[in-house]
């Protein structure tokens, strides 16, 4: 069962950010797809197990993107 989220990203800001995000969390074992972008300061997320929202938002807070609300 693939769950798809969208994210709200503040500190997206250019487009080495959403090369980052992108390439970060698609190695997150379950991500299918990641989708970030710049104007709106999102990612779409999908993904099933073993990844998780909280691992997501975990592996975003890391690498200094953490996602609000
Ligand atoms: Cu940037």
């Amino acid at each position: 069962m693939t769950t798809k989220v969208i994210y709200s990203i503040p500190n997206i800001h250019c487009g080495h950010c959403i090369h980052t995000i992108q390439s970060e969390v698609i190695d997150l074992p379950g991500v299918k797809s990641v989708k970030a972008d710049q104007t709106m300061r999102i990612a779409t997320i999908e993904f099933e197990p073993p990844a998780s929202e909280e691992k997501i938002k975990e592996l975003l807070a890391s690498i200094n993107y953490p996602a609000v609300g």
